[in-house]
């Protein structure tokens, strides 16, 4: 009797599952809204008699019981990445142009085009065929962990349809509101006397930052994947996008119905002026539309930049312009002393978003769009980027405009303002000494990618500054608790935290160290390749303008910048106060190792999952030997190092006839150098 009522209970959750998605995914629904309560009803009456009985897979459990404390954040297993802008038509000739040199063809290339949802990434991990874990984008590496708020979207099937999945797959894509919800939300907001939000994509984005599912179980967001993240086995992708998208559509999970494959730039083209016109029409905002190239082994070959892949682009919709009242011009002064004028504007909504200051970028600019003080000014914001002056309204210009002047001397410390040579920009000459530029400075050096100095935020260092207690990089070697503790919102225990975190960094690398001084034009990447190539920092400061331009990345602007930082008597001081402070590093083992390592200059790709290292420190560990590590393979590649799971990387390896390692065979072989 009761494996009778067992069945009955799995197959109702089964026939609801179905139910679901005819109505949330495909749009249509097999049974009227009171048949599908009915069988719910039931199936609610099963679970109160045998509670022992509820899985996390039932519909009765998209809502848990309880809110969360508080978020956890998660490593991506495959980082999310961004994607590069297209602004014109002109934009995707150029990208379809880099992509056939790239590939060595002529021949037009085939495109997945899809709507850009306005809303936020996320990544959706099934184990199984059960939804197991969803995480924010975060910052491409980390997110953060809102598996409760997702699981109450009535589209995301908790358990895949059909079968054949690989035993862990992550899906991604975009969760956002529907124009629809959104308005009525906004309207029960305005009802209760509450602020309604701008629009449909900080909807979502509050919504998904409530620790209560029971919110989000309410609102009922959308979604729609458009990629993936890690799969495991040999599972094998099939050979296009749109065939791994329509697998996805397949197994239950929701998927873009306006996507479609196009050929080459009059395929984007014709794609994008239908879009434009059905947009007012669809019901959910888009900011633009997304062009994949669709072939994977494509995807291969293209591989990724630093933040984006090569094979897909998003082209913007022109931005949303506004007139508003420029009332006046205030400078920014940044870390390495450029001063920039920013517009304060009489606050406008653009696109659904106040603004009230623009960039005006610098004073060629502005003179050349002819701004003034007090005139009528045409706003232009587009997606996300900082809203901008495009020029003034001239048939409105009053007659007591005024023309903006840059100043001779730095508003934040009086030093002397200089123009660049050939270049827009003034910079003010007061380095470390301008209270503006040590202000970023400091942020610079201790943020997460130079010193990793973790609790000491904008609002501590700004009131460290303002006191003087901490002037230069130095000084935040000599802080105590007792004189942390003082400051707002500090309290002993905390204060200890950042003093920990900051003796903590003074184990640190050259390559940190380089980059946390902020020498103007040396980022992440320049700075490793310095340290990489002079292994010392006396190596580095006595280094010629010749010999820094044999270093990769490192022209003749950068190596002057470089040379004049050292030059600085005061920059000299702060380092050898770090230095004095303890501030050390190991000596770069790149070319020490490197010259009798099988890895010396040798490509490698990593894939699948490693058991021993993380495939940071294992990249590092590679890099260490010498090698260079890339994402994708090719004829190029000479080693692919494969943890478990390895897939699709793999197998073409296998194809290609590359050396394939194991990870204990890789470890093995690197014997004493892997130190
Ligand atoms: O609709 C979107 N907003 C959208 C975003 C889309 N249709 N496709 C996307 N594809 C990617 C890659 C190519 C990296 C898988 C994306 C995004 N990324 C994305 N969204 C936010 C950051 C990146």
């Amino acid at each position: 009797m009761s494996d009778n009522l067992q069945t009955e209970l799995e197959l109702l959750k089964q026939k609801l599952a179905e139910l679901n998605h005819a109505y949330y995914v495909l749009d249509n629904p097999l049974v009227s809204d009171a048949q599908y309560d009915e069988l719910y009803k039931k199936l609610l009456e099963i679970e109160k008699q045998h509670p022992e009985w509820i899985t996390l897979n039932s519909p009765s459990q998209r809502v848990g019981d309880k809110p969360l404390s508080h978020f956890e954040s998660v490593t991506h297993a495959v980082p999310m990445f961004s994607l590069d802008n297209a602004f014109s038509q002109d934009d995707l000739v150029d990208f379809q142009r880099r992509i056939k040199d790239r590939l060595n063809t002529q021949e037009e290339v085939e495109f997945s085009a899809e709507p850009k949802m306005d809303g936020l990434a996320i990544n959706i991990r099934y184990v199984d065929g059960k939804l197991a874990q969803a995480t924010t984008r975060g910052d491409g590496l980390v997110g953060e962990d809102v598996t409760h708020n997702i699981r109450t979207l009535p589209s995301l099937p908790l358990h895949l349809l059909g079968k054949g999945w690989p035993h862990i797959l992550e899906v991604r894509g975009e969760v956002f509101m529907s124009k629809q919800v959104f308005h009525s939300l906004n309207e029960e907001f305005v009802s209760r006397n509450e602020k309604p939000f701008a629009n449909p994509r900080n909807a979502a984005a509050g919504t998904l930052r409530q620790l209560d599912p029971k919110i989000a179980a309410q609102r009922k967001l959308s979604l729609y994947l458009y990629g993936w993240g890690q799969i495991s086995e040999q599972w094998l992708l099939p050979s296009t996008y749109s065939a791994a998208i329509q697998t996805f559509k397949d197994w239950g999970l929701p998927v873009n119905p306006d996507s479609q494959v196009v050929l080459g730039a009059k395929g984007m083209s014709d794609y994008y002026d239908q879009l434009i016109e059905k947009r007012a029409d669809l019901p959910y905002e888009i900011d633009g539309i997304v062009y994949k190239v669709n072939r994977l082994d494509t995807h291969e070959k293209l591989g990724f930049t630093a933040k984006a892949p090569r094979w897909a682009i998003a082209r913007k919709f022109p931005a949303e312009e506004v007139w508003t009242r420029l009332l006046d011009v205030d400078i920014q002064v940044g870390r390495t002393g450029a001063l920039t004028p920013v517009a304060r504007l009489e606050p406008v909504s653009v696109g659904g978003v106040i603004v009230s200051n623009a960039t005006l970028h610098n004073l060629d600019e502005i003179e050349r769009k002819d701004v003034r003080i007090g005139d009528m000014v045409i706003v232009r914001r587009a997606g996300d980027v900082i809203p901008e002056v495009v020029g003034p309204v001239l048939a409105q210009r009053p007659d007591s405009v005024k023309k903006f002047m840059m100043p001779n001397a730095c508003p934040e410390c009086g030093s002397a303002v200089v123009k660049e040579q050939d270049k827009a920009v003034y910079r003010c000459t007061g380095g470390l000494f301008c209270p503006a530029q040590r202000k970023r400075a400091l942020q610079h050096f201790v943020s997460r990618k130079a010193m990793d100095i973790v609790g000491l935020g904008d609002k501590l260092i700004e009131q460290l500054g303002a006191l003087e207690i901490v002037k230069h990089p130095d000084d935040l070697y000599r802080l105590d608790v007792q004189t942390l503790a003082a400051m707002d919102r500090m309290a002993e225990k905390s204060a200890q935290k950042v003093i920990d975190a900051i003796n903590a960094s003074k184990q640190t690398t050259l390559a940190r160290f380089v980059f946390a001084l902020g020498i103007p034009e040396v980022g992440e990447v320049t700075a490793k390749n310095l340290a990489n190539h002079f292994l010392s920092l006396e190596a580095i400061i006595a280094a010629t303008k010749e010999a820094l331009v044999e270093v990769d990345d490192v022209g003749d602007i950068v190596a002057e910048h470089i040379v004049n930082f050292f030059n600085q008597p005061h920059n000299k001081e702060v380092i050898d106060g770090l230095l004095a402070a303890g501030v050390h590093w190991p000596t770069p083992q790149v070319k020490a190792i490197a010259e009798n390592s099988i890895f010396a200059n040798k490509v490698v790709v990593l894939t699948g999952s490693l058991q021993q290292l993380t495939r940071s420190d294992a990249k590092q560990k590679l890099e260490a030997l010498g090698a260079k590590v890339t994402g994708s393979v090719s004829a190029k590649t000479d080693f692919v190092i494969a943890g478990e799971k390895a897939g699709s990387k793999l197998t073409k390896a296998e194809q290609l006839g590359i050396s394939v390692l194991t990870e204990a065979e890789w470890i093995e072989m690197m014997g004493d150098n892997n130190g």
